[in-house]
């Protein structure tokens, strides 16, 4: 069976992890999902850095010994990544004994090999880089990467002859162009190695927390030179010799950017030295940034990957950084983009298209797929090109190429969806078997989709799996077996209902941070204007919620509120308005009476009509005739609950383009907040006809009705 010995950099336990660290951990997870997706025989390490002067002096000012403070660290640190899925299969401290016997084996052999040598190292010296500095690398007298004076040191060293691998290192640099991702990494070291190399100071003296060096007990080990070799110790180099061959070389190397330099020079040069096989690739990812700059518990610029777990949830997290950053390159977290990706990606296009499978399978086959003798539809074409791309993707690394794969997907089932109208299909019984086909494939769209974004999101895809009786879900599932397009005639599925995987995040209630309400304080509402945006005047969020009037549904107005004077601010998402069952949208638009007092045309002036297109649509709960629609208006979406579920499938409505009055106030219908009235005619029945562009293509989304 094939084998991938995977791990990540080991962290500094001097503060918690912060959502920088916690992005790496979670792109190496989804490697090692994804490996282990394909069959292969996965090894996932990871661990923490304690020896660092960091560490020491942090328990030191908290008053407690350094190995009580690091396994107080460790649990900390363990709690986060077990929330965040993490799922590592070996967690190594280089404070275990395993580890101290390998750093001393190596080191021992680097010695036998004549490349450690006695010295004096003076300059410079940063503390939270645990790196020296030469003069020519500062910036204004303090260290690049944390703007802090670093420390001036002379001590008697011990060094290691890192110069006599420069031409060892270019030469397998020339050997193995994969042996750094991505391109530009390598090009950075290319780029050092040709300028030439100088030994470097392996060791410390006059400090008492590290593992002391073989030959001199008085000296410990540099930090880094121990800390790169729990990579050979967590597979028992020095000490389980049939596990160390069983999984080394590791085959991937997961770390930052910043810290490229260890790994690919002086790290392969201990190899070297020590006689041992190289790493296969070391993969050096971007940064995550926020505000402007890199995330670092040393700049205090940092995010709890708790609290963003807690905001929406583990896997959308993941999903977010996976699919939003690509992965090499620097990216940014904002709460804004992420709660702005999880409402397009999850609310509004997976778990939309989860929740309209369940609803139309129970609604037209109580839940009970069968497969029809008649061929797939193109859905199963759409399938395996994501299935090519995706693993096109995921095996070159790019994490983000191949989510973005698994979406397209998920675009073409709900795009299917909308072009062969199941709600029509189910209407003539003689379509009956088309109707099979059409629910069958889309259920078998969700499957595959659900199995390509199991690494990303574990839980999330084993619930969808469960939801469309796939009769395989995670842990167990094959890439090869369980992303093929199956669906031979007679096969069965059970579909099952639940509540929405993702329900969507309503933008005014996900004010719940502080970066969010500073921004919402700074910035005045906006509001359209002829089909632009404008920032208005007055109007504030909080005066619309003042205004705001709570509804059941026994309390809706018959035909709409009037409309107020000035237009609600566009940044709350949606106007007002209550759109009753039933009359909500039928009472609006009923034949006026004759005695019907006429208005003028500044009365009806006040009435802001436009185009919306419907985003998600689903029955409210308990009601016969209230449907919920995420209405898209041109500046956003909102939300609008509209009496139009007697006569439309809710599902059948997404895309489409309808009429609704923009500048009501809301209102609450069955407790869900409704912004805006979507028009329609009444039929002879009095059941509502929806109203609708006759172009949508000239009169899209947004556009004023005159
Ligand atoms: O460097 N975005 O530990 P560490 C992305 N102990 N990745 C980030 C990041 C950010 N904003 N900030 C940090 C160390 N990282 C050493 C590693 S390995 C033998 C020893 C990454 O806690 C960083 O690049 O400072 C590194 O890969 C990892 O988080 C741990 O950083």
């Amino acid at each position: 069976m094939a084998k991938f010995f995977l791990t990540t950099a080991i962290d500094y336990v001097n503060s918690r992890p912060h959502l920088g660290t916690a992005y790496e951990k979670i792109a190496a997870d989804v490697i090692a999902r994804y490996q282990r997706l394909c069959g292969v025989e996965t090894r996932f390490m990871m661990g923490n850095d304690e020896h660092s002067q960091n560490v020491f002096q942090r328990a030191r000012e908290l008053g407690v010994e350094p190995l009580a403070f690091c396994d107080g660290m460790e649990t900390a640190f363990r709690d986060v990544w077990a929330r965040l899925d993490i799922s590592f299969d070996d967690f190594i401290r280089t404070t275990e004994a395993r580890h101290r016997t390998s750093v001393t084996t190596l080191v021992s052999r680097l010695a036998e090999a004549g490349d450690i040598y006695d010295g004096y190292y003076e300059g410079w010296y940063c503390v939270s880089c645990e790196a020296f500095k030469p003069e020519k690398d500062l910036e204004d007298g303090n260290c690049p990467v944390h703007g802090k004076p670093p420390q001036w040191i002379k001590e008697k060293n011990h060094f290691f002859r890192l110069s006599k691998y420069r031409q060892p290192l270019l030469d397998h640099y020339a050997a193995h162009p994969e042996f750094l991702q991505p391109e530009i990494r390598r090009n950075e070291i290319l780029r050092l190695l040709e300028a030439g190399l100088d030994d470097i100071s392996m060791s410390r003296t006059g400090q008492a927390w590290g593992i002391p060096v073989p030959s001199d007990p008085d000296s410990v080990i540099y930090v880094w030179v121990d800390a790169l070799i729990n990579y050979v110790s967590g597979v028992g180099y020095g000490a389980d010799q049939e596990l160390f061959e069983t999984w080394w070389p590791a085959d991937l190397h997961v770390i930052g950017k910043d810290i490229t330099r260890f790994h690919c020079v002086f790290w392969p040069a201990m190899l070297m030295s020590a006689g041992l096989p190289l790493p296969r690739r070391v993969f050096g990812h971007g940064w995550v940034h926020w505000q402007g700059q890199k995330m670092s518990k040393s700049l205090g610029t940092v995010v709890d990957p708790l609290d963003a777990a807690d905001r929406l949830g583990p896997d959308p997290l993941r999903l977010y950084l996976t699919k939003e950053i690509a992965f090499g390159q620097d990216g940014d977290f904002t709460w804004d983009r992420f709660e702005e990706r999880y409402n397009v990606d999850l609310a509004n296009n997976f778990g939309n298209l989860v929740s309209r499978l369940a609803s139309m399978a129970h609604r037209y086959r109580k839940g009970r797929l069968v497969a029809p003798p008649s061929a797939p539809g193109p859905l199963a074409e759409a399938a395996g090109g994501a299935v090519t791309a995706y693993r096109e993707a995921m095996d070159a690394f790019a994490l983000h190429g191949g989510v973005a794969a698994a979406f397209q997907l998920v675009d073409a089932a709900n795009e299917y969806i909308t072009a062969v109208e199941p709600w029509a299909t189910a209407r003539d019984p003689a379509r009956a078997a088309e109707l099979d086909r059409q629910l069958y494939d889309v259920s078998e769209a969700v499957r595959i989709a659900a199995v390509l974004l199991t690494p990303v999101m574990p839980s999330s895809c084993r619930e969808v799996l469960a939801r469309v009786g796939a009769p395989v879900v995670d842990p167990g599932l094959n890439l090869d077996r369980d992303a093929v397009w199956t669906t031979p005639p007679g096969a069965e599925r059970q579909v099952v209902k639940g509540d929405p995987l993702w329900p969507r995040l309503d933008p005014d209630r996900a004010a719940s941070n502080v970066e969010k309400d500073a921004q919402r304080k700074a910035s005045p509402p906006r509001e359209v204007v002829g089909g632009k945006v404008r920032v208005a005047a007055d109007a504030g969020a909080g005066a619309q919620r003042r205004e705001q009037r709570t509804m059941n549904e026994s309390e809706q107005p018959g035909g709409g509120a009037a409309a107020p004077a000035a237009a609600p601010p566009r940044s709350e998402v949606g106007g007002s308005a209550p759109v009753g069952e039933g009359a909500a949208t039928a009472e609006a638009a009923a034949p006026r009476a004759p005695e019907t007092p006429r208005i003028s045309i500044d009365e009806f002036a006040k009435v802001e009509l436009r185009v919306g297109r419907v985003v998600t649509a689903e029955a409210v709960r308990k009601s016969k005739k209230l449907a919920r629609l995420e209405i898209d208006d041109g500046a956003g979406v909102r939300q609008v609950v509209a009496g139009i579920a007697k006569a439309y499938e809710p599902e059948s409505l997404v895309g489409r383009h309808v009429v609704f009055v923009a500048n009501l106030q809301p209102a609450k219908l069955m407790g869900i907040e409704s912004n805006g009235m979507v028009l329609a005619a009444l039929d002879a029945a009095g059941q509502p006809v929806l109203l609708t562009p006759d172009d949508p293509e000239r009169a899209p989304a947004g556009s004023a009705i005159r």
